[in-house]
């Protein structure tokens, strides 16, 4: 049965959980799911699995799993890596987790919509302003965790804190931003590492 991926590679919650299986080097079958598709005209079984009728969802011997960082913590678990290898590191895995669901995953995330899908207007007037300064304040709080040289946000082993983190950090254009040096060259790392790959670049991608 394996690991089946259903996401979409405009998406940055889909991108970390492949972004992992890829640099994991685990074996899956990929479909991109169209989101400008209303979710009633999405394909089965994505439909019928999809809990909450997002991407990304992963079937892992036949069983559905869903939201993205829930995804990095099973797969770091099954794998007893990536911060799975012991309950300590599993633990500061998952505060990190929860951090990226409200600040960089959301403050990154609303930048870039708001400005390359936000075809009705609805993030003008003080909404990006107010996305920007969560951004400022995300960076600002990245940068200070780097600063003692480590090579990834826990230590110098890549875990899956860092593949959340930067789930939607490799479209810095499509948001308007840019990068403090330290944050900056943590990117670098994770690019170098193999299997890493642009989203727009995974195997299946279909860009808009
Ligand atoms: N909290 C979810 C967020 C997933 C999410 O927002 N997915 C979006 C794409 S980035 C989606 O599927 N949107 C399509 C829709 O809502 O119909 C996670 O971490 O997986």
């Amino acid at each position: 049965m394996g690991f089946q991926l259903y996401g979409s590679c405009e998406s940055g919650h889909s991108y970390k959980v492949q972004l992992m299986l890829n640099v994991a080097g685990v074996p899956h079958e990929y479909e991109e799911i169209d989101l400008r598709l209303a979710r009633e005209d999405r394909p089965e079984p994505f439909r019928s699995l999809a809990k909450y009728g997002e991407v990304p969802l992963l079937v892992h011997d036949g069983r559905p799993y869903v939201q993205s960082n829930a995804i990095l913590l099973h797969m770091a678990e099954h794998l007893n890596a990536y911060g799975g290898e012991t309950q300590e590191r599993l633990e500061r895995v998952r505060e990190w987790l929860f951090w990226e669901a409200n600040r960089v995953g959301m403050s990154m995330a609303h930048l870039r919509f708001g400005q390359k899908f936000d075809d009705e207007g609805a993030y003008s007037g003080t909404v990006l302003p107010w996305f920007r300064r969560r951004f400022d304040a995300d960076m600002i709080r990245l940068e200070e965790e780097l600063a003692d040289g480590r090579a990834f946000i826990l230590d110098d082993q890549v875990s899956a804190a860092d593949f959340s983190l930067c789930g939607y950090m490799y479209w810095p254009g499509q948001a308007s931003v840019s990068y403090p040096p330290l944050v900056q060259a943590w990117l670098n790392r994770i690019a170098a590492l193999p299997g890493w790959q642009h989203p727009y670049e995974m195997p299946g991608a279909d860009p808009w």
